[in-house]
């Protein structure tokens, strides 16, 4: 069988909708500055992923509640992305959190509970 491209978006759809159906925390609200004082902290995070994994929609569907701007990077799409990933990250499993350091070092958060919690605790 051959997936086609809507295919998959579909399956992802499926996925994102109910995980943010089955949610009950609500999703926060911030002020203006608060927003930005976010987006400046979550620029340097990356989230590597793909569209048809359970895990990694349960993250996504986190990022949404917590109304964060996280760049996404689909290794099923790119492989200099999943390259990336196993070079710097150390193995080929998403998700995986890309969390920048000021010394230009990156902290390779994998696991989706860790990376929840860790998005949680920080922005929630
Ligand atoms: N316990 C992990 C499971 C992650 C996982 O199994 N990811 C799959 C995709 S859904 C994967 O990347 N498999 C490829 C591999 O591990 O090489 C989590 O909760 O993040």
């Amino acid at each position: 069988m051959i997936l086609t491209m809507q295919d998959v978006k579909g399956v992802s759809t499926m996925f994102d909708e109910w995980f943010d159906n089955n949610k009950t925390e609500e999703a926060v609200s911030r002020t203006s500055e608060e927003q930005t004082r976010v987006d400046r902290e979550t620029s340097t995070m990356v989230l590597y992923h793909y569209e048809t994994c359970m895990f990694c929609a349960r993250v996504k569907s986190t990022i949404r509640q917590l109304k964060l701007n996280i760049h996404t990077r689909d290794v099923h799409l790119n492989d200099d992305h999943m390259k990336d990933l196993v070079t710097n990250g150390g193995k080929p499993t998403v998700p995986c959190l890309r969390i920048g350091q000021q010394d230009e070092t990156s902290i390779w958060l994998y696991e989706s509970n860790d990376i929840k919690n860790y998005l949680l605790q920080k922005f929630g």
